[in-house]
């Protein structure tokens, strides 16, 4: 068996649009009402691909779905279909981010033995609580090998948005780990989004070890300040914890379990008095992909924002200059997903996995993105303005832009 950690990336849809929807994500609606640009936001997320597996990162796909979700709409009933919001929920391509696809147990840390994932639920938001269906339909398929065990969601009102608030520390990918679930209760103005009761649930049908699972909370200031996700404000990858100092509601707690379960971990703690948490969220700094490479360094794989921002590109110089275990930062240009608050790490979901176990229509190589890459130039949008959401000629030219990709994926009537 040789386990790698896989990322897969959804693929940017072409449906992408600013309708502001998401409460407490301070991109989105700073951006509200923007023209968007799907296919330069779709050739961003595969050039990131690319990037990665140039690094020598394994690197696999999930798909956009079908946009807009007229089977939700009709369970809506006709008038609602085009009473607004309704329009713009049923047309988001929030599925891109996939970190809140599902959550997944590698091997090594579950009962039987299996690499467990969790579809989430998403039910917080509107625009995302119809994802759940399809993209349970994909893990059925990307994951049907036995080594998988996939699950249908925890059931309503406990809210789950999946491997954004779930990390994982090990010595290795064969190793048993400790894996954290973070959760939240409503920060000022903005609604948590993973309910503790999720979390628990996810751990117990993942069948972890329970002296090896830490269920924690994200601090109540971090998600006044932005921080919807625990991955807008902490990464795990390894033995390494990188976090900003006020991520957590009781910090020292959190680190003392981790360093009693974990002795050689290294907690790489980001202080507010050198990046405020304004900086950080605005950023994405913690939104980065925190990587091994090949050769055993550890990298950040961050969004240009970071770059930009002052405070941020001065800590990581000192960062990578440093002895710590995080020696490289690398950039890539997710400007698109980025003004809805989705960064390099929201647009995907690590699996550790045997990469021969799935199913190789969800695999890229340099090549199979060459061809995706040619579909999104030939069928996606340049720009959707906001009074086009619910324009039916739109519509069809979304729907015939992902058949065409399930086409070229051998795809088409899978899903
Ligand atoms: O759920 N944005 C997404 C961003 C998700 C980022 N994911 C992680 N942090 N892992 C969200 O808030 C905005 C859509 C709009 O406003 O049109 C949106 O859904």
């Amino acid at each position: 068996m040789s386990l790698r950690e896989i990322n897969f990336d959804g693929l940017i849809g072409p449906s992408h649009n600013y309708a502001g929807l998401s409460l407490g994500n301070l991109a989105s609606a700073r951006n509200a009402g923007q023209a968007s640009h799907p296919r330069a936001a779709a050739l961003q997320g595969l050039a990131k691909m690319r990037h990665n597996l140039r690094l020598g990162l394994p690197q696999g796909l999930l798909l956009p779905h079908p946009r807009p979700d007229r089977d939700w709409l009709a369970t809506l009933g006709a008038s609602m279909a085009s009473a607004a919001p309704v329009p713009a929920w049923a047309l988001s391509a929030s599925a891109m981010w996939t970190a809140n696809a599902a959550t997944v147990s590698p091997a090594p840390d579950t009962g039987d033995g299996r690499c467990h994932l969790s579809v989430a639920n998403l039910l917080t938001m509107p625009h995302r609580s119809h994802e759940w269906p399809h993209t349970l339909a994909q893990l059925r398929i990307a994951f049907a090998d036995p080594a998988f065990c996939v699950h249908g969601p925890v059931p309503a009102p406990f809210g789950d948005e999946g491997a954004a608030n779930h990390m994982r520390l090990a010595p290795g990918h064969d190793a048993p780990g400790v894996e954290v679930f973070v959760y939240g209760r409503s920060g000022g103005p903005f609604p948590a989004r993973q309910h503790r009761i999720a979390c628990e649930a996810v751990a117990a049908h993942h069948r972890l070890d329970p002296a090896r699972t830490l269920i924690v909370e994200q601090s109540e200031t971090a998600i006044a300040a932005g921080a919807f996700h625990n991955d807008v404000v902490a990464v795990a990858d390894g033995l390494t914890l990188f976090a900003h100092e006020l991520a957590f509601a009781d910090r020292d707690g959190f680190y003392a379990d981790l360093r009693r379960l974990l002795p050689d971990v290294r907690i790489v703690e980001v202080p507010a008095a050198e990046v405020s948490l304004a900086d950080a969220i605005s950023s994405y700094l913690f939104n980065a992909q925190l990587v091994t490479l090949p050769d055993g360094g550890q990298a950040l794989i961050l969004p240009t924002e970071a770059r930009d921002t002052p405070a941020v590109a001065a800590y990581l110089a000192r960062l990578t200059a440093g002895n710590g275990p995080i020696r490289q930062a690398l950039f890539v240009d997710v400007r698109q997903s980025m003004a809805n608050g989705g960064g390099p790490a929201c647009l995907r979901l690590r699996i550790v996995a045997d990469p021969a176990r799935v199913d190789p229509r969800f695999m890229l190589d340099d090549s199979r993105i060459d061809r995706l890459a040619a579909v999104v130039s030939a069928h996606w949008p340049e720009t959707i303005a906001p009074d086009a959401i619910g324009d039916p000629a739109l519509h069809a030219r979304i729907e015939a832009a992902r058949a065409a990709l399930l086409a070229e994926l051998d795809l088409a009537g899978a899903l």
